[in-house]
């Protein structure tokens, strides 16, 4: 139903149900723009979670070890299931899976900055569960309680597998600093490249984040970008300490007045350039999608041919 003709009673049983920090339903009245802020995060946030497949995929193949590769395996299958539940929240909100893939492989929707950053080692693997998903967790449990429903409930099982994710990456990680010179190494160099992606994902600065304010007043966000971020920062220094590695930002330091961790100027425009299209892997990733897409089409059209087939039997 469209917001402009929505009787007032809806309108403001909309506004009170926010207030209450209950639940909007996909049933309920909701105005459009709410509707189309709400599509556009949780389609990004499904095209991340599959399109993040491809990092660590790349790695299944050539895992050290067989138990390596059955975690690895189950990790990657995880993000598929992340993907999926998230399509489908998107789809009560009247976008369909397939109109959201067409929208991401023509660029017109984004996915995280993060993935367009090449797996070099397999300490990436480690890095990638300890900061990126340990980002992704920061960021993610906050939105368990957000406004929209289906959103606040596909997220609680999308944390309680992260939270196996950030472990089995500090595990490895851990392992790893354990080992040889050369181990101890591989992963430093890791953590000096993904340290500072993984701050890049809460998004843009909050003076420079064009929807925080709307979605914080509509309870899809409940917490801004840089209070993440701040969150994130002060929970992996003493995570990094434990590990033995460095972070590589020569301006951390505690605050004793914030209580908190001072940090370096992020390179924002690194982010815009990745955001943008021209990070070192978004044209690999896209072209990578759209062949899985164009190659799975028979499979897509043998099922929907079964599903009526069924149907009419059962007619
Ligand atoms: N990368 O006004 P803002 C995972 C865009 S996957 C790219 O602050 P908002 C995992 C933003 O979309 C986890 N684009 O926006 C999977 C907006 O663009 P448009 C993925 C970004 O929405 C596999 C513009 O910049 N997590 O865990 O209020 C393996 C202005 O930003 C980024 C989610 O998707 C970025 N980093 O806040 C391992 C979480 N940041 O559409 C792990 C859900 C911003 O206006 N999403 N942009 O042109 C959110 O929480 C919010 O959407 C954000 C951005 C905090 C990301």
């Amino acid at each position: 139903m469209s917001s402009a003709v929505a009787d007032p009673t809806l309108a403001a049983r909309f506004e009170a149900t926010v207030a209450a920090k209950e639940r909007i339903e996909p049933r309920d009245w909701m105005p459009d723009a709410y509707r189309k802020t709400l599509i556009r995060q949780v389609a990004q946030h499904a095209h991340s979670e599959i399109i993040g497949m491809q990092p660590e995929g790349n790695w299944i193949g050539r895992a050290p070890s067989l138990r390596r590769k059955a975690i690895l395996l189950a990790k990657v299958q995880d993000e598929a299931g992340h993907g999926l539940y998230l399509y489908s929240a998107a789809e009560t909100l009247g976008a369909s899976r397939q109109e959201l893939t067409d929208l991401l492989i023509s660029g017109a929707q984004k996915y995280s900055s993060i993935f367009n950053y090449p797996t070099l080692t397999y300490a990436d693997v480690g890095t990638i569960g300890w900061l990126v998903d340990g980002a992704a967790i920061c960021n993610q449990v906050p939105l368990c309680r957000t406004s929209f429903g289906p959103y606040g409930r596909a997220m609680i099982r999308i944390c309680k597998e992260e939270s196996f994710h950030q472990r089995q990456g500090y595990e490895l990680l851990m392992t790893m600093m354990r080992g040889t010179d050369a181990q101890r190494a591989m992963v430093q160099e890791s953590v000096n490249r993904f340290w500072w992606p993984a701050l890049m994902m809460f998004g843009p600065p909050d003076d420079a984040s064009p929807n925080t304010e709307q979605s914080m007043a509509w309870g899809i966000k409940t917490h801004t970008n840089d209070e993440l971020r701040q969150r994130f920062v002060d929970m992996s220094i003493p995570q990094a300490k434990a590990l033995g590695v460095t972070l590589p930002d020569p301006d951390l330091k505690w605050n004793e007045h914030r209580q908190s961790h001072d940090f370096g100027e992020i390179d924002w425009d690194e982010f815009r350039a990745v955001v943008k299209g021209d990070g070192p892997c978004n044209a690999q990733r896209i072209a990578h999608r759209r062949k899985a897409r164009d190659e799975g089409a028979w499979v897509r059209e043998a099922a929907t041919a079964f599903a009526s087939k069924q149907k009419e039997l059962t007619r």
